[in-house]
């Protein structure tokens, strides 16, 4: 399945007088604010969001799995289903991979794949937290945290081997998540499980580039329930700051428990130059991986308030940070809902680009919050679609990307190119 110019073209020819008028409108509406649209629409087109290779089929629950239909059954699908989203929405130039769900055989083939395809490859994933067949030790009882030495060394050796498939494809990162913990109390030393942690980050620290970061996530709960090594963004910061200045913090929005407010620790997290990248999804309860913004976009927002605050300029904040999806969905095509996560980031985004920061900086001096609140809703409340759609259509991608997937009936190719029952490898 490709899709060409011709095909965008076609599509943004009849959109395009609706298009204008509703841009021209913004842009009058942004002038009398002394906004210049045209420098945001390139901010816009700038901005550049991975997606993970476990994103692309249905997501997996405990409990059951269904279905998607002409979902990627290999690394090279995977790679033409990112390069179908950049093509619509010039936004997902990169790919996330998880080793070992996508271990790349032929790294020259791939990457010359994804160069086909304008990607690069964003941070790689390591996987400690299910048992591959043949593995030697399981991490039943945890990974880089465990007591026995030689587990340890087992989940040390394959992040210092995920580094290498990362290297060889230009990523950048390393990323760990860790399941360790425990599910009963007494079960675990909390301090010796930590230190276990921190010394195996240190071997797998020392086996980094030097213009790599390790990337630490954080957990309050799930897959233990009771106890997680990395439980929050305190014990991630304490481990970064143990490793260097090459190992950071990553904010995965739905690793909070519900009303943390995840925009301070953004800020203090980029105040500290820890904050070294997110994992975008929305959630309601936990790590629900519902499709970024569709739940909370007012904190979306504030969080790139935050984001735009704490660094000096858009370029600067985009070059510094990793930026990622991390979600995978049970019920909806998740094409279309990669789409609209992409979206919804590139509107807090320039959202919180249009927050007037002066008049911000001059109410907080005079303590006045329903100025505050006055500041934000005005960025807020603007409806900025025209202009993510000009960015797009200035960068040859679709007017409205979902609509031209649906019309050109993508998925319908997809099932016919792959079967009804293909199962993409994730979760
Ligand atoms: C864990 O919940 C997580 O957010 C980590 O980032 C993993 O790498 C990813 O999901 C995929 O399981
Ligand atoms: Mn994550």
């Amino acid at each position: 399945m490709n899709i060409t110019s011709s095909h965008i073209e076609e599509h943004n020819k009849t959109v395009k007088d609706d298009h204008q008028e509703s841009l021209d409108a913004l842009a009058h509406q942004l002038n009398k604010r002394n906004i210049d649209i045209n420098e945001l629409v390139e901010q816009a087109g700038a901005f550049q969001v991975a997606i993970p290779s476990w994103a692309l089929g249905a997501g997996g629950t405990r409990f059951g799995r269904f279905a998607m239909g002409g979902e990627p059954r290999s690394l090279e699908e995977k790679i033409e289903d990112v390069g179908l989203l950049h093509a619509l929405n010039h936004s997902s130039g990169a790919i996330s991979l998880h080793i070992p769900w996508d271990i790349p055989e032929d790294t020259a083939a791939v990457k010359e794949l994804a160069d086909k395809h304008n990607l690069v490859f964003d941070a790689v994933n390591s996987n400690t937290f299910q048992d591959q067949e043949d593995q030697e030790h399981s991490y039943k009882y945890g990974s880089l945290s465990h007591t026995k030495e030689e587990v340890r060394e087992q989940a040390i050796e394959h992040n210092i081997e995920v580094i290498k498939y990362g290297k060889a494809l230009g990523s950048k990162a390393l990323t760990v998540w860790l399941a360790d913990g425990s599910n009963f109390p007494g079960q675990q030393n909390f301090g010796k499980a930590l230190r276990n942690t921190e010394e195996s980050l240190h071997k797998i620290y020392d086996a980094l580039p030097d213009d790599w970061q390790v990337l630490i996530e954080y957990k309050p709960y799930e897959p233990n329930f009771y106890s997680m090594v990395i439980p929050d963004w305190g014990t991630s910061f304490l481990l970064a700051n143990k490793l260097g200045d090459q190992a950071k913090t990553l904010v995965d929005l739905g690793h909070h428990l519900p009303n943390t407010n995840i925009e301070q620790i953004v800020a203090i997290l980029l105040m500290e130059g820890k904050l070294g990248g997110f994992h975008f999804n929305d959630s309601k309860y936990g790590d629900d991986d519902l499709t970024a913004g569709s739940l909370k976009p007012y904190q979306l927002f504030l969080i790139f308030n935050e984001l735009i605050e704490g660094t000096d300029g858009p370029e600067e904040l985009r070059n510094q940070i990793a930026w990622m999806i991390d979600a995978s969905h049970n019920v909806k095509d998740p094409l279309e809902d990669l789409l609209q996560s992409v979206e919804a980031i590139q509107q807090a985004y320039v959202k919180a680009l249009l927050i007037d920061r002066d008049k911000l900086k001059d109410v907080r001096e005079e303590n006045d919050p329903a100025g505050a609140q006055e500041v934000l809703q005005d960025a807020f409340q603007t409806d900025v679609r025209p202009l993510l759609t000009e960015a797009r259509v200035r960068h040859q991608a679709a007017a409205d990307p979902i609509q031209l997937y649906r019309a050109l009936g993508v998925r319908k190719q997809l099932i016919e190119e792959r079967g009804a029952d293909s199962v993409a490898t994730g979760l």
